[in-house]
């Protein structure tokens, strides 16, 4: 591992692809619950960027099945460039989200920056949702469900041409870890696309432990570990700040162990943390969570392993 790392916090405000408004509160929230000074406190060397500027969210209805397509792909330009400056600095940029819709920006920097490397890219999505629709299959236009499909090559042209190659990468980059809200019409997506997805029944069936021992089973030397970190992901009776909560997610120790293990790769190089919604959020108490997973995620652990 690297000596002293240095970790760049990106802000992005908004809730642009969201279906519930508030998430553009997230950065600010995530920075009140310390969240520099944490990592500062593990040895590394952060700087805070501020916050990227991008278009207000005009709240109006989808248009051919896109809410706020011109908006997205603005504010997802903007993440792209701010994320592929701090990787080509040799920095790990933290994307505070902001809702979903913004890994399309990060991950596609992220990709763009693998293949100048040379280095395989693994991202681990972890959410309760799939996140890959497409405007036939999403009910409600939400461009925070499709972050997935657009990386892959499936959605508008405005979102799929961000970055350098389009597609940016494929569906075999990705594994899906707490998924337990897929619609219908993406489920048959998921499997046409042969995603490796680790549902809550993989999970319940198996453990966290050894869903992870598989979720990062061919990460090697050469990888690039890419996490997106939806802050939905987790229980909602301990993380409720958050616009779209689904039953029956990760608990505290399970979230706990499934950060660790990633951290013990030593590979992790790049990070978004979205969809922490303070608007529905209870003193704060979701952000200070994060903060205390992705504490773990940077190697914080009980004892000297
Ligand atoms: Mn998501």
């Amino acid at each position: 591992m690297n000596t002293t790392r240095t970790v760049s916090l990106i802000g992005a405000p908004t809730d642009i692809g969201a279906g519930h408004r508030g998430a553009s509160m997230g950065p600010e929230a995530l920075r009140v619950a310390r969240l520099g000074e944490r990592l500062g406190a593990r040895g590394l060397q952060v700087i805070d960027r501020g916050n990227l500027q991008g278009p207000l969210n005009p709240w109006l209805p989808p248009e051919n099945g896109y809410r706020h397509l011109s908006e997205v792909a603005v504010w997802n330009m903007a993440v792209h460039t701010a994320v592929r400056q701090e990787l080509q600095a040799g920095r790990v940029p933290i994307l505070l989200g902001g809702d979903h819709s913004l890994a399309i920006g990060s991950i596609s920097a992220v990709a763009d920056h693998c293949r100048d490397q040379n280095r395989k890219l693994r991202v681990l999505w972890l959410d309760a949702h799939a996140d890959f629709n497409t405007a036939e299959a999403t009910p409600s236009g939400n461009i925070h469900g499709m972050p997935v499909a657009c990386l892959c090559g499936n959605g508008p042209a405005e979102l799929t041409g961000i970055g350098n190659h389009a597609p940016s990468t494929s569906p075999h980059v990705f594994r899906q870890v707490g998924i337990r809200s897929v619609d219908e019409g993406e489920k048959r997506l998921v499997r046409e696309a042969g995603m490796e997805v680790y549902d809550m029944r993989h999970i319940d069936e198996v453990g966290m432990k050894r869903t992870m021992e598989e979720a990062l089973a061919d990460v090697d030397e050469n990888t690039h570990l890419h996490i997106s970190f939806d802050v939905d992901f987790l229980d909602p009776s301990i993380a409720p700040g958050v616009g779209t909560t689904v039953r029956g997610g990760p608990t505290y120790r399970e979230a706990q162990l499934c950060m660790e293990m990633i951290a013990d790769t030593g590979r992790l190089a790049s990070l978004d943390i979205v969809e922490l919604n303070p608007a529905y959020d209870k003193r704060n108490q979701t952000a200070k969570l994060a903060v205390d997973l992705v504490e773990s995620l940077f190697g914080k652990s009980t004892l000297i392993r």
